[in-house]
């Protein structure tokens, strides 16, 4: 053998055997699975192997998401360079003339129409030490008061209601190992087997314990295989549900009035509310037979521990926030929180979900939870930032709201970080063309989503196997989620790009980080007394353990289950809530006969800009479909695979039709994963919820054809 060609098969070997592994979490959903990349180099090309990592959350469990989640990362249409639109065609522009043009526009926009004329419209995917930099980047560097973020869609109705009741948001009350101990849960419009598949064990296991699962949706979905009860529920009644099992709890004596009279306020008001309510009206509204609820409410009731579980089901409607405080009157008056197995949950959505909720992103916030009206919260965190107290911004609006006041010509500039609100945003058509009429949008995406082909610039962010910071789970647990990966072509970190952007602002001084780190040691310094205090989490505590927050010194171990003792309102009870039935929603008529609610398959992550971009993901749904009943494809002439059209008075989309008789007869679902034709959000209502101003995407009325005519074939 010469000696070149054994240097050769000598390199090969080598190239062979030349592995990098990346630590990491995946990117997609609240559990936020700890997992590791191994890149290996074979000769010419790189192979990807993804191996769980065990963690406390998820026990080194993966869903199919996470072991594919490299692909998008990954994938040859990540953008690279800053992109600047000329003559309507994108061009490839240096860094400096894309910080050049966000100083002119911006600064111009502003000097002409006042600081309030640029939007910041963050999400639930930047890690916290970026949600937090975004926060301070409006009210310093841009001091608007318009910012808000795509979080507003997930866990507004939720975080207003355990807010109001509770004194104190945080998505679990309990670790996720007691649900184990819980002998009654109820799942209320949350399909854990789909979008949060690696905690179900926790589920199976109360189930091989004996615990009695009641499900409520109006499908059967997958998560439903663990229901001993299914409650089929017409959509948008679930508040009048919960008062039927009220009804029936207080009729029948099973109120723990021990706890009521110590822990909470506004019994009273509420026995005399409940006294008012028929079951059989309730049964009427609902769909559900009167001796089912009084079932269901007997089981809840009478189990020596239970918890209860709430996601967007119930959440995004118009009454999203009064229903779950409906579904915290009935923990709070058997009594079951604060205790092991006894708690409540919101299933927070992104990754980011919970910390980015918690840190400035949302329009009346600032860190720690503060409120950005309070005189004292103002104080302490202008002298964190070193600016005076009177020139930080008041509130803003919400998400939606931001759109309207673009649409109304209020704000002519908007700075998107973390967001695709085109296809995740209600009523997307209005949305789409009132960012058409923005002076300058300016848009943070790792792709050209379907929000970034209408911006004047794009900047190229890094992936999560790049970008290292901390992440708040489901449970209210701080994780720290390493990157070591090279970033491809010039992308920069959220982080910088703030930071850099601040610079050509004339701001530099208040931003001038060089890693994650040093941001995060401000976060908690700004957080420290506040109710989401981090102040005793540090990196190198991360480095070795999730840490549940509030943990307000180095030395302090966490806090894993809430209101033990007191609730978080000042004189340490709850509130119940005096809940009605009725509420505004869309309902159907003789032009618009059906029920549509949309949300999500297992496969696919919000507006789809990553998992689309994913061969193994989206090979497994193609395309957006219509789950509908049988009995209804019949009567409004509809094959099944068909192409169908989707029609409401805001617009249309086209899907396929899917029969199933899992779902009830008068409503359809539709995923809200693709876009154009297949966008639903072109038909959703943007009517809001007016405590939280949460979207109602679950419900809508509308109208179902085929598009092929079949009377006449
Ligand atoms: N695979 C996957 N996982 C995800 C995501 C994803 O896009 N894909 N997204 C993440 C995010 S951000 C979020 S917010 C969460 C969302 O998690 P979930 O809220 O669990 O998901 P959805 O599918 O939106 O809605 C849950 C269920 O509500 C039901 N529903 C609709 N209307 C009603 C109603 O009126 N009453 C009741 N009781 N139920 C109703 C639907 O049929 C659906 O099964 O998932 C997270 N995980
Ligand atoms: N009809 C209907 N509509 C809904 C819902 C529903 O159930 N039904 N659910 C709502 C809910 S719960 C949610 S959470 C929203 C979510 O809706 P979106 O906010 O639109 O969600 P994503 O698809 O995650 O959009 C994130 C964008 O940011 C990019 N991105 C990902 N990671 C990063 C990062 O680290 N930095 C930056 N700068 N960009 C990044 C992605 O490529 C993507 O383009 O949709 C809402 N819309
Ligand atoms: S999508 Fe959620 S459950 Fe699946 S691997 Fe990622 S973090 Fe875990
Ligand atoms: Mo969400």
């Amino acid at each position: 053998m010469t000696k070149e060609l054994l240097r050769y098969f000598r390199q090969k070997q080598k190239d062979h055997a030349s592995e990098t592994l990346f630590d990491t979490q995946c990117p997609f959903c609240s559990v936020q699975c700890a997992m590791q990349l191994i890149e290996e180099r074979v000769v010419g090309r790189n192979r990807y192997k993804v191996v769980p990592k065990d963690n406390p959350t998820s026990n080194g469990r993966l869903c199919i998401k996470g072991l594919h989640a490299h692909q998008h990362a990954l994938h040859t249409e990540r953008l690279q360079f800053p992109l600047l639109k000329r003559n309507g065609r994108f061009v490839r522009v240096s860094w400096e003339e894309a910080l050049s043009f966000i100083q002119v526009n911006f600064k111009n926009i502003q000097k002409e129409f006042g600081n309030d004329a640029i939007g910041v419209y963050g999400g639930g995917s930047l890690t916290n030490e970026e949600a937090y930099l975004l926060g301070k980047f409006a009210r310093v560097a841009l001091k608007t008061k318009y910012i808000d973020y795509n979080g507003r869609y997930c866990m507004s109705a939720a975080a207003a209601a355990m807010n109001a009741t509770f004194g104190l948001d945080r998505g679990l009350t309990n670790k996720l190992s007691e649900i184990p101990h819980a002998r009654c849960i109820i799942l209320a419009g949350t399909n854990i087997a789909e979008c949060q598949p690696t905690i179900m064990p926790y589920f199976h296991q109360a189930k091989k314990n004996g615990t009695f699962f009641i499900v409520i949706d109006p499908r059967e979905t997958a998560t439903c295989g663990l229901a001993d009860l299914h409650i089929k529920i017409k959509p948008g009644t679930d508040a009048a549900f919960v008062n039927g099992m009220l009804k029936v709890i207080f009729a029948e004596g099973y109120v723990d009035e021990q706890f009521v009279k110590e822990r909470t306020e506004g019994y009273d008001e509420l026995k005399k509310h409940i006294e008012q309510i028929q079951l059989d009206e309730m049964a009427e509204m609902t769909g559900i037979a009167p001796e089912v609820i009084q079932f269901a409410a007997r089981q809840y009731a009478t189990a020596p521990t239970g918890m209860i579980f709430t996601a967007r089901g119930v959440e995004q409607q118009t009454n999203g926030y009064m229903t779950v405080r409906n579904f915290l009157n009935l923990a709070l008056v058997t009594g079951k929180i604060g205790k092991i197995g006894c708690g409540y949950g919101a299933i927070t959505g992104q990754g980011n979900g919970q910390g980015g909720r918690e840190h400035g992103q949302k329009a009346d916030q600032l860190p720690g939870y503060r409120s950005i009206e309070n005189p004292e919260h103002r104080k302490y965190i202008a002298s964190v930032w070193g600016v005076p107290e009177e020139e930080l911004p008041r509130k803003g609006v919400s998400a939606y709201e931001m759109m309207q006041k673009i649409d109304e010509g209020e704000i002519k500039g908007l700075f998107v970080m973390g967001s695709n609100p085109v296809v995740s945003s209600p009523n997307a058509r209005f949305v789409k063309r009132a960012l058409k009429k923005l002076q300058c949008l300016v848009v943070v995406d790792l792709f050209l989503s379907e929000t970034a082909e209408l911006a004047d610039l794009v900047l190229p962010t890094s992936s999560y196997l790049e970008d290292e910071g901390t992440m708040t789970n489901l449970e209210g647990r701080v994780t720290w989620r390493p990157a070591s990966r090279k970033r491809p072509g010039e992308v920069k970190h959220d982080w910088e790009i703030l930071c850099e952007i601040a610079r050509v602002l004339g701001k530099g001084d208040y931003f001038r980080f060089s890693s994650a780190e040093e941001i995060f040691h401000e976060l908690r310094v700004a957080s420290r007394g506040g109710l989401a205090d981090y102040y005793g989490i540090t990196y190198e505590r991360l480095r070795n353990e999730r840490v549940y927050w509030p943990c307000p010194s180095p030395d302090h171990p966490g806090t894993a289950r809430l209101f033990e003792q007191s609730f978080a309102h000042p004189d340490g009870k709850a509130r119940l809530a005096v809940v009605d039935n009725e509420y505004q929603k869309e309902q159907t008529t003789e032009q618009y006969p059906i029920y549509v609610t949309t949300g999500r398959v297992l496969s696919h992550y919000l507006s789809g800009t990553q998992t689309r971009r994913s061969p193994a993901l989206a090979s497994r749904q193609i395309e957006a479909f219509m789950e509908i009943h049988p009995n209804t494809a019949k009567k409004y002439k509809i094959e099944n695979n068909a192409l169908v059209k989707l029609e409401t008075k805001r617009g249309a989309a086209v899907v396929r039709s899917k029969y199933s008789y899992k779902i009830r007869e008068d409503t359809v679902f539709v995923p809200f994963h693709w876009s154009g034709k297949q966008n639903i959000n072109q038909i959703t209502d943007d009517a809001l919820d007016p405590h939280c101003k949460m979207p109602g995407f679950k419900i809508c009325a509308a109208r179902i054809s085929s598009i092929v005519d079949l009377e006449k074939n």
